[in-house]
């Protein structure tokens, strides 16, 4: 996901799988399949109190010139007055961004304009979002990150996750060719194998970040509208989401983009319920596949690293590009044979610096988070789980 989750929460309050629950109520409270629903409140106006007529849809208010033209007097023209949508009530009303937003959702993807206002209306801004965007654990060393992920009931809950879910987790391992410890140390490292899916409302959190967080606005407003595509594919209210301050959501804590593009509808009741483990567990296992994952293939091992190796190290990742001659040439001694092609030399920074070479399926966990220590704990959890389970 590139830096999609690079600044994502990590430490999650213990929220309960209550919410989880109440996710998986609503959306099973919109599901489709009862007659023929219709979703007003994403493709028509609210409804109309009677006695009223309907009122055409409003045009949205272009947005004012962000900078003063340029003046032969040295008085500058006053600004045309800001005329905001009439429609638009709340935290959010006066933000000239907001309604280039609205404008946006409407000409390009069809939203109504007073379904947008209706629902930016009832947003309240996160402001513990906005607390935890600027701190997130990426920042320590490897040293202080391992145990947060690597911990007793961490490993004895993935290997409790696999035994409840071993008929979920064979058939999507069979189906996706990703080896199943690696899907169960996601969801472990990601939800605690679903005991914390996060609370917050993902719209509100997703509109606080994306108009009051200039540093990653762009990204933010990105995936917020990804998530009301997202709610119109799965006929539900934007606003029913509930995950992490950051807008990841389900038991893999997918964010919009990646629940649109990879989440997938594993028991066929033609919803993608990210919370429910029959749909969370080969969506994780999608993810892995789609971006290369292959089954029995080398992860990362530890390394010895003596003369001019230390040079090849990253301490972020990319595309492994060499092979486990060259970085033998370079004076890198793999401490156990890696299956893979393609490798990295990897560097986990801290009082001592970890040297591990990783392949090709090392890479690929980055790619659900860019970041080498999370890719890491990832790894040596999945070991620990699968160690564990087969008395290794
Ligand atoms: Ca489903």
């Amino acid at each position: 996901m590139g830096d999609v989750y690079g600044s994502r929460a990590w430490f999650k309050p213990a929220y309960s799988l209550a919410v989880g629950a109440l996710i998986g109520f609503s959306l099973v409270a919109c599901a489709p399949g009862q007659g023929p629903v219709q979703f007003p409140w994403v493709l028509q106006p609210p409804a109309v109190p009677s006695g009223q007529t309907s009122q055409p849809q409003r045009p949205v208010v272009p947005a004012p010139p962000r900078t003063t033209p340029p003046s032969t007097t040295s008085i500058p023209p006053a600004p045309p007055p800001v005329t905001y949508p009439p429609g638009l009530h709340g935290d959010y009303a006066n933000y000239p961004g907001l309604r280039d937003f609205i404008g946006k959702m409407n000409r390009e993807h069809g939203f109504n304009v007073a379904f947008l206002e209706q629902t930016f209306s009832g947003v309240k801004r996160d402001q513990a979002a906005l607390t935890k965007v600027g701190a997130p654990a990426e920042g320590q060393g490897w040293r202080a990150y391992r145990p947060i992920f690597l911990t007793e009931e961490r490993i004895r809950g993935g290997v409790d996750f696999w035994n409840r879910h071993a008929p979920l987790l064979d058939a999507a391992s069979r189906q996706y060719g990703v080896d199943i410890e690696y899907i169960v140390a996601i969801i472990g490292v990601e939800t605690q194998y679903g005991k914390n899916t996060g609370a917050h409302n993902v719209l509100q959190a997703l509109t606080t970040l994306g108009f009051d967080y200039p540093k990653r606005g762009d990204f933010y407003r990105k995936e917020l509208e990804q998530l009301f595509l997202l709610s119109r594919e799965e006929k539900v209210r934007p606003a029913i989401f509930n995950g992490s301050y950051a807008g990841a959501m389900g038991l893999g804590q997918f964010i919009s983009s990646s629940y649109r593009n990879y989440a997938v509808d594993g028991n066929r009741d033609g919803k993608r319920d990210l919370w429910n483990p029959q749909d969370a567990i080969p969506s994780v296992a999608n993810y892995f596949a789609r971006n290369g994952w292959k089954r029995g293939g080398g992860v990362a091992v530890p390394a010895a690293v003596s003369g001019g190796g230390a040079g090849l190290a990253e301490t972020t990742p990319k595309k492994p590009s060499r092979t486990l001659g060259e970085l033998a040439n370079a004076g890198v001694r793999p401490q156990a044979g890696l299956n893979s092609a393609r490798v990295s030399l990897l560097k986990l920074e801290g009082s001592t610096d970890e040297y591990w070479v990783g392949g090709e399926n090392f890479y690929v966990i980055t790619r659900y988070n860019a970041n080498l220590k999370y890719a890491m704990a990832v790894h040596q959890l999945a070991q620990a789980i699968r160690q564990r389970k087969f008395g290794l």
